[in-house]
């Protein structure tokens, strides 16, 4: 980045900083991930360029002949690796996908129904601060108050009474899989689409350990950066009768010029997924949050839905006397980067909740396994423990940093 330097020395310090920060620290947030540096190359390649309105074969700007072939490459990657009848890989990233899907589906106060937010939804699944949640009427399912788990019957019979038009199945902080094939039902016999947002868990449908929505849903959305390990981005998969109009909900409907260097980076990230070796970092991330959350277990923590079987982990911190938003800023002066996060039911607002979330997306790529997560437990319970005593998270910062050198991130120069 030699040029960056010369050009704007401010900016790349602080990049430069991030990276370190990003090489020394165990980032524990389930949404992130560290790229290929193949995908971090297509993303800052010369496709920034660009204007390419429309899509392949149909665009309303001339000079897209190597575009109209990069998008399409883009496009037969993910119906491959997906097996999805048809593909739209322009939205800009997770909330405008959906918000093109509800645009392409719904119409104006129709019924939009998703997990509440508080109990691992998504902001853009019907959340009252949200557009989603004033354009359309939103209704919201939760999960049960002692399992922490979706009640199936209670969607059905909330479906029922509700009869909203779409029914969302996804989420952003529920550590369980979902039944889509369930979701599919409901979703039938109250005549709803069923969109699954699979953001969180795509790199997991890949590999095999996460159910596959594509049978049971007639949209499927999913963001690119997180277990899918691309860069930020997203995508709708969906039946072909309804292209059309998911298509027309995207551009023009939502969107402007797609961003053809983030499309390029998306195929790159396909190419890397459809590997033997993608299917083996899969595995190792539930693996990996299994072994987490079992270390957290053993010292003591309260686990929502008491563990774990995807990419991530919700405590609940009450039983420890210490509010999330402390402990994730204890964390992270310890180097260990995670997000505090209500838990279901949460008697405390979502700016002070009572827990925090946790992944292994990341420290996955880098390589680490259970052992690695019995010692990061071990280093959660000491900062937990000793919150207020900043010798002992300078301490363990220190060993944090040391460790994290030893197992090199995807796409950073070590
Ligand atoms: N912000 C993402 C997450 O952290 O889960 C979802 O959009």
């Amino acid at each position: 980045m030699d040029e960056l330097e010369r050009v704007d020395p401010e900016l790349f310090n602080l990049i430069k900083q991030e990276e370190t920060y990003q090489i020394e620290s165990v980032r524990l947030i389930p949404s992130e991930n560290y790229v290929s540096r193949a995908v971090l190359q297509a993303t800052g390649s010369i496709l920034a360029n660009k204007y390419s309105e429309g899509y392949p074969g149909r665009r309303y700007y001339e000079g897209q002949q190597f575009i109209d072939q990069i998008e399409t490459i883009v496009i037969e990657r993910a119906k491959r690796l997906f097996g999805a009848e048809h593909v739209n890989v322009q939205p800009y990233s997770g909330t405008p996908a959906n918000l093109a899907v509800y645009t392409a589906l719904l119409k104006p106060g129709d019924g939009l129904m998703g997990l509440a937010l508080p109990h691992g939804g998504h902001l853009s699944h019907g959340w009252n601060v949200s557009l989603s949640g004033n354009f359309w009427r939103p209704i919201h399912y939760t999960v049960d108050r002692e399992t922490h788990r979706i009640d199936y019957e209670q969607v059905r019979r909330l479906a029922k009474s509700e009869r909203p038009r779409m029914i969302i199945t996804g989420a952003t902080a529920y550590p369980r899989q979902f039944d889509f094939k369930i979701f599919g039902e409901i979703a039938r016999e109250v005549g709803a689409y069923l969109l699954a947002d699979i953001s969180h868990i795509a790199g997991l449908i890949v590999a095999g350990v996460h159910p596959d929505p594509v049978p049971y849903a007639d949209v499927v959305m999913t963001t690119t950066h997180k277990t899918l390990r691309g860069p930020r981005g997203a995508m709708i998969l969906c039946r072909k009768e309804i292209a059309p109009q998911i298509d027309k909900a995207v551009f023009p409907g939502i969107q402007g010029g797609p961003h053809n260097h983030t499309t390029a980076a998306i195929g790159v990230a396909l190419k890397e997924a459809s590997s033997p070796e993608f299917k083996n970092y899969g595995c190792q991330v539930v693996r990996n949050a299994k072994a987490l959350a079992d270390e957290l277990l053993a010292r003591g923590f309260q686990l929502v839905s008491g563990g774990t079987d995807n990419h991530l982990i919700v405590i609940d911190l009450t039983n420890k006397q210490v509010i999330g938003r402390k402990a994730a800023q204890a964390l992270d002066r310890a180097g260990i980067v995670c997000n505090y996060n209500t838990i279901p039911y949460d008697p405390r607002k979502p700016f002070s909740p009572s827990g925090i979330r946790l992944g292994t997306p990341a420290v996955t790529s880098r390589g680490m396994k259970e052992q690695e997560m019995r010692q990061i437990g071990a280093w959660i319970d000491k900062v937990i423990a000793r919150i207020d005593d900043e010798t002992v998270i300078a301490r363990i910062a220190g060993e944090v940093r040391e460790f994290s050198r030893q197992f090199p991130a995807p796409g950073l120069i070590q």
